[in-house]
Formats: C-alpha cells, structure tokens, sequence
C-alpha cells in the first residue's frame, strides 16, 4: 500500500517535497485497510472525495447524508471495518447524525468524518459559514469524539477513531475536521511519518475461566434451557463454532432478527415458531450478544412468564457480552461471561466435556411440537392466494426467491411489512439480513441497500414498506448511477400500517395515508432502473427472478390489500393509549 508521494512540491524546488492535509488523511485510511468512503460533498471536502477517488478508494456519493450514514453504520457491522461516512459542515453534518447515533445503538463500528468551519470564529459566534460546534453536538451520540487541527496529528485522530469504533462494544465515533487542516502542508517525509497503521484493533478479550466455569455449570443445571442469539453474535463472525455450541449442547436456540441465518433458520433447534413457548417456558436462557432491552421484554412479564408486565417470570441468565456494564441492566444475571464472543464461546466449547448430556427431551419435544404446530398453520395461511393480495401471499414468493439464492443479502424496513417478512422470510447464512435495528428505525434502507451491494458484491434484495421506502427513497438515483444489484420490493399498502384511515372531519387526507395506487416503480424508470407494478404472486415471483438474473436494479410495486396491516405491525402495545376509567 504506502503513502503517494506529494503532488504538490514547490515549484522549482527539487527537495522540498510536500504533502498536505487532504492527502494525509487519505494516506492514513488507506494504510489502515480502509477502501471505501460514503459520502455527499461540498466545502469543505469536495477535494478530499475527488483526491480519494484519485487514489482507488471507492467514493459512494449519495443524495442525502443520511443514508450515506446508514450505509457507512451497516458496512460496519457486515466487514468489522469502521465504515466511513463523508460529509460537509453544520447541516450535512446534522444529516449525519442520525446515523451515528444509530451507529452507537447498534453497537456497529462507524467514523463520521465531517469538515467543519473555522474554530476561531465559531468559538466566538462570529457566524462563519456553516457554523456550529459540531463537536460538542456529537458528543452525546458518539462513542467517542475528536477533533484534528494540525496536519501532524492527523495519523494519530484517524488511529484513534479506528480503535475506539471497533474495540471493546463497537460503536459510532465522530472525527472533526475543519476546513483550514486540508490545506496545511508538511513536508511529506515527515508527514508519513506520522501515520500510525493501528496494531490488533479489537484485541480478543479472553474470559475469565472461573465466568466460564459458571455459566457451564448454570448450564448443566438446566431442565429447559435456551439460547438467544443476537447481533452482536453475527457481528463477531464465529459462525461455526456458534453452531458447534448449539448442536454440542443440544440447546434450542432463536435468533434475534439480524442474527437470523446464523444457523439456517430451518435448522432443528430453531426455535423462532416456538418463541411465545420457549420464553415463557425456559429455565436457564445463555444470551450471546444480545440485549435483554425492549426487543426482548426486558428479560421480564408476561413475555416470559411473569404474572405482571414487570414482574420476572423465574428465568435464570448466562449473558456473554463484551461489555462489563451490559450484565443486570434489566434483570439479574447469575453468570455474566465478558469477553469477545468469539473466545468466549470457544471457552464454553472447551468446557463442555464429552458425554454432555443434552438437555431433557421432555422439553425438547415440547417446543418441537409447538413449533410444528406454528409452522403447519402458517404453510396454511401462505398457501392462501386472495385479491387483492396480502402480506402474506406475496411474502410466500419473497421467502422461495431467498430460498433459491441463500448468498442475496436481504435488507427490511417498515412495520408490517417488517414483522411479517421476518417471520415468514427464512434465512440461510449469517449476516444476510440487515433490518430496522434496535431503535426500529425508518430510512435505513437504500443505503443499506448501497452499502450491501458494495460491501459484498451480492446481489440485494429489498422488502420494504412504502412508509419506509419514502424515507430514503431518492437514494434509487445512486442505485442506478452505480448499476447495483438491487431488487427492491415496496409493500405498498397505501400508507402507515394500512391505507384505510380517515380524516374524522373530512378536510384532510389522514395522517397515516399516502395517494393511493402510487406507481412507485414509475420513480426507478426515471433513472433507467426497471420498474415493474405486480399486483399477483405470480407477477411478482416473474419480476423478481428476473431482476435477480439480470443484476438490474429493480423495484417492484408489490400492490397490497390497503385494509391487511395492523396498527404498528406487532408492537401494537406500545402505543400510548389513555386509561379509560
Ligand atoms: P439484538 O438486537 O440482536 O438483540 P443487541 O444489539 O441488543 O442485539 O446486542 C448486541 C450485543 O452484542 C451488545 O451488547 C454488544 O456489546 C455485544 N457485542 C457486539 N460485538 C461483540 C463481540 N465481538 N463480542 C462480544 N459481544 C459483542
Ligand atoms: N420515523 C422514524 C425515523 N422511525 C420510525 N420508526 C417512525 C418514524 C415510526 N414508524 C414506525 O415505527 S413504522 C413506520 C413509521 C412511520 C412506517 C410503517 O409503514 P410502512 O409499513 O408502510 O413502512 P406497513 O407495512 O404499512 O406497516
Ligand atoms: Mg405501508
């Protein structure tokens, strides 16, 4: 790799080599692995995007921040790299943000680098263009936060935001860059030398053996045990000795909605149909990166068998998880394993010795049964084929296309049209379902459309409810100029959960609903992408192959029954509703 010699050395001037900001910083990536920026420009960081270009790296450029933040957060999470998002000062900077944030949440590594205005004026209000102190601003949402003012230190703010997004809990780290550092020249032999290439980033961190001990020994003890697998578990990439785990032990295991496919979700110890069962039902639960946080109920109440919303339903937990703070956070948890997943489950495999017994078949076959149950009745529901059609009659086409090309990478946003294909779309190989996240967050989709594309040469398919889509929507623009193979397909049922709702004066449309029968594969034609109305199964099975032989970007208008969605998808119950009495 090495550095590129200065194309700026004075004019006449033989030995007098310079280098200036704009090159260090991409000396700097480039010298950590770093390949791909995604970014939108302008001042002050037009150049830095063209010179990069210059240089090999891969500049995406998007339509609007955000969804280069997405994009930058997700490529994050599928290759352990922090991915890098490019944007301008104070307003593209607050575009960014959103998905730094999200970045942090998700605990997926990311570098939000902004230019930002000069600090003399800024720090005296004085109102330079595009001012603001973005640094404090990111502050709260950032794992970490630095900014760069001097050439020479640009080497060692890079290596820092590299190590602080990846080690320990990945998480989102902004890096501060004002205008004036760009244009700082150094003598480039000297500037070279301050480059820092960062040694083992996200050092391993090995558990303690008698955490291990423990959590074996909860284990063994357990009539009904079950494993939960989160993202964290995909991030972690140690895909086949998680699996060795599962098939060791005997355990039944569900997958949290990223961690799908970790395990083929038609492996016999899933135990996604059985969910509502196997929670409430379970003695000891092992968590493996994931969070006992609102997608899991809080580890307590009915979910998992309390008698009240907050009362513990009896569960005893193993919760393996690189973060020291994240053990008692919701309930107690009697053997926290801290450590990287990959030593640890590697700890746990080497601890559990020959002629483990597995666990009773009284419950083994208890959710078996629950499952085959759950699973007959859903073959039922999918094999329906009513008009118009519904969630469910064109998710069954969905799930065969995933089926037939398990290497797709499958991106999902909405509510229904989340929670339906979640269920009903199995997964095949890790780290192919990329979704709404923690805070169930709208917009991430074409960038992570973008960002799936790029980061592993798949091809992409997208389920999308037409809410969802309309938050990054414009992004297909980038879809086309870069020729992605993306096929995205809009659930669209006219608006926000359903498309039936009133305005209950009759003035205005209402706030959930958007123009019915939109024509939203009109918008991919405009840029010379294929779009295509289906309003069957069989004409949206027909357009999807064909997109996935073509490598076209596509989008289809999967035209659903506008009465088939429920209010907030399957989190109905968090709505606020007021106490009747
Ligand atoms: P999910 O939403 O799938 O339940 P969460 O995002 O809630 O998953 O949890 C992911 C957890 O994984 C976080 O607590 C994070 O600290 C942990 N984690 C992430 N990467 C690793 C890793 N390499 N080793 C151990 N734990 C990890
Ligand atoms: N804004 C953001 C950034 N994230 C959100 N989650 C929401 C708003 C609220 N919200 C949801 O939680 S789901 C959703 C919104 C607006 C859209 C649901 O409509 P859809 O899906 O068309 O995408 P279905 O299939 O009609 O339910
Ligand atoms: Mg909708």
């Amino acid at each position: 790799m090495g550095t590129v010699e200065p194309q700026i050395a004075a004019a006449g001037d033989a030995q007098a080599k310079l280098t200036d900001g704009f090159q260090l910083v991409i000396d700097a990536l480039k010298l950590n692995g770093i390949d791909t920026i995604y970014g939108l420009p302008g001042i002050p960081i037009t150049d830095l995007t063209r010179r990069a270009q210059g240089e090999g790296m891969r500049v995406l450029a998007f339509r609007h921040e955000q969804s280069a933040g997405y994009a930058a957060s997700i490529a994050g999470f599928l290759t352990q790299k922090p991915g890098i998002c490019l944007t301008v000062s104070a307003p593209g900077f607050l575009n960014g943000l959103n998905a730094l944030a999200h970045a942090t949440v998700n605990c997926f590594p990311m570098i939000l680098i902004s230019g930002s205005s000069e600090r003399e004026i800024v720090d005296l209000q004085q109102g330079d263009y595009e001012e603001m102190d973005q640094l404090a601003i990111a502050k709260p949402v950032a794992k970490a936060a630095y900014r760069v003012l001097h050439a020479e230190d640009i080497g060692v703010g890079i290596a820092r935001a590299i190590r602080a997004a990846v080690s320990g809990r990945p998480g989102g780290v902004y890096l501060d860059l004002p205008a004036k550092l760009f244009a700082q020249s150094i003598d480039s032999e000297l500037g070279r030398k301050t480059l820092i290439k960062v040694v083992d980033a996200a050092p391993r961190q090995i558990p303690a053996p008698e955490a291990v001990k423990r959590a074996v020994e909860l284990l063994r003890s357990a009539k009904k045990p079950l494993i939960i697998l989160g993202k964290g578990a995909a991030y972690a990439q140690c895909d086949a000795e998680i699996r060795e785990l599962v098939e060791k032990t005997g355990i039944p295991y569900l997958p949290m909605s990223m961690a799908k496919g970790l395990l083929p979700d038609t492996h016999e110890l899933c135990a996604s149909a059985a969910r509502s069962f196997a929670l409430p039902g379970a003695d000891v639960v092992m968590l493996i990166g994931a969070r006992l946080n609102w997608l899991l109920s809080h580890g307590k109440g009915k979910t998992w068998g309390g008698k009240g919303s907050k009362d513990w339903g009896g569960q005893k937990f193993v919760q393996v998880d690189i973060s020291p703070l994240e053990a008692d956070s919701n309930v107690r948890i009697d053997a926290p394993l801290v450590g990287d997943i990959g030593s640890c489950v590697a700890a746990l495999l080497q601890e559990i010795k020959p002629g483990w017994s597995k666990p009773p078949a009284e419950w083994l076959n208890a959710v078996a049964e629950k499952k085959s149950g759950n699973v007959a009745k859903m073959a039922e529901t999918l094999a329906k084929n009513p008009t118009p059609m519904n969630f469910h009659s064109a998710l069954n086409v969905v799930r065969d296309i995933v089926k037939a090309n398990p290497e797709a990478m499958f991106v999902n946003e909405g509510a229904n049209a989340l929670d339906f294909t979640r269920s009903i779309v199995d997964m095949y190989r890790p780290r192919k379902r990329i979704d709404v996240g923690t805070w169930g967050i709208m917009g991430v989709g074409m960038g992570y459309c973008v960002a799936a594309a790029v980061a592993t040469k798949q091809q992409v398919i997208a389920v999308e409810g037409d809410s969802a889509f309309g938050f990054s929507g414009m992004e297909v623009e980038t879809i086309c100029r870069y020729n992605l193979p993306v096929c995205i397909v809009i659930m669209n049922n006219n608006g926000v959960y359903k498309g039936t709702d009133k305005d209950p004066t009759g003035r205005d449309p209402a706030p959930t609903v958007f123009v019915k029968g939109a024509r939203y594969d009109r918008l991919m034609e405009a840029f010379g992408g294929a779009g295509v109305q289906a309003t069957t199964p069989a004409e949206l099975r027909k357009a999807m192959e064909e997109a996935i032989r073509s490598r076209r970007p596509t989008l289809i208008n999967a035209v659903i029954d506008e009465t088939a969605g429920t209010e907030s998808g399957r989190i109905t119950s968090l709505n606020p509703t007021a106490k009747k009495k």
